[in-house]
């Protein structure tokens, strides 16, 4: 796409920020980012302050602006859902109802959406969980996502409209998220950092998977600029870089000259993690359009500390 005027909802989020700081750098690119909060600090692209489920807002935001690119990020995580099945619904659904119904509406060129290692549930393969198996999530979260997945299909197939979405990890970053389940990674490296003790609500062995901030914003701009006209592609990739345990981070961070001290108090979330898959099968976006993962656990703790 030459010329594009992107739109990002949830722009103050670990996405958004990390998206708009990728995208300011890029010519003949203009970005508007959108959140329900205000920017704490000033930005570096123009903002504007919507709830992502105002449409008639966001119509008129996509034709001020001349909008023909959305990021749709706007999302209650998996944790904070819990507390409030109803509302994450709300948020997580008809926002992305909301956009796409806009984007078909204005003829956006392209979307993108990420969906999450959440649609897998229970009975999940736990060690690289194929692309494409029976899923049962046992999240309001995750069956927020399986059903954005499920009408990214119907949408394609009823109007043509390209979203591109990935199956996202944990995502390993600088800034803090809050809500998820993953969490506990960026709040452990924030602590020692910090040199403050940590409590992590997570058991030391649980195993995630996780990929780290600059490769998932990588991913996402090869995904949106694959060219598909020649093969097929599915719906929502997965993508991960490495397994992490909260032990395993521990470790690393002593390693690294950060000697973290780690309290232990398990809670609701530990079920969550249980229900999701400890390793997730990419090999269909290493395929399709070249994803390969530049960052390991020890590179992406690094740059989080740097
Ligand atoms: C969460 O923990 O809720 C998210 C996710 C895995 O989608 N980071």
């Amino acid at each position: 796409m030459k010329n594009k005027r992107i739109l990002i909802t949830g722009a103050l989020g670990q996405l958004g920020l990390a998206l708009i700081r990728a995208l300011s750098k890029q010519e003949n690119t203009y970005v508007l980012a959108t959140d329900i909060n205000i920017p704490k600090d000033k930005l570096s692209v123009d903002f504007e302050h919507v709830n992502a489920l105002n449409k008639n807002r966001l119509e008129s935001l996509i034709t001020k602006y001349e909008i023909n690119c959305i990021y749709h990020f706007a999302a209650i995580l998996s944790a904070n859902g819990e507390n409030n099945p109803f509302m994450s619904w709300d948020v997580n659904v008809n926002s992305f109802q909301v956009v796409v119904s806009l984007a078909i509406k204005h003829k956006i060129q392209r979307l993108f959406w990420p969906s999450s290692i959440a649609v897998y549930g229970r009975d999940k393969n736990p060690i690289n969980a194929p692309q494409q198996v029976d899923m049962n999530p046992l999240t309001i979260y995750g069956v927020s996502k399986l059903a954005s997945e499920k009408l990214i299909m119907y949408y394609h197939y009823k109007y043509n409209i390209d979203i591109r979405s990935l199956r996202l990890p944990g995502v390993l970053s600088s800034d803090l998220v809050g809500g998820g389940t993953t969490d506990y990674a960026i709040e452990m490296v924030q602590a020692a950092k910090n040199r403050i003790p940590y409590t992590c609500f997570l058991a030391p062995q649980t195993e995630l998977p996780m990929v780290y901030i600059d490769d998932v914003i990588m991913a996402m701009q090869q995904l949106m600029e694959a060219d598909f006209s020649t093969h097929q592609r599915t719906h929502s990739y997965n993508i991960m870089g490495f397994r992490l345990t909260p032990r395993k981070l521990e470790n690393q961070l002593k390693k690294m000259g950060f000697p973290v001290v780690v309290n232990y108090n398990i809670d609701y979330r530990q079920q969550i993690a249980e229900s999701w898959p400890q390793t997730i099968d990419d090999q269909l976006a290493k395929k399709d359009w070249g994803w390969t993962p530049k960052f390991d656990l020890k590179r992406s703790v690094k740059r989080m500390l740097s």
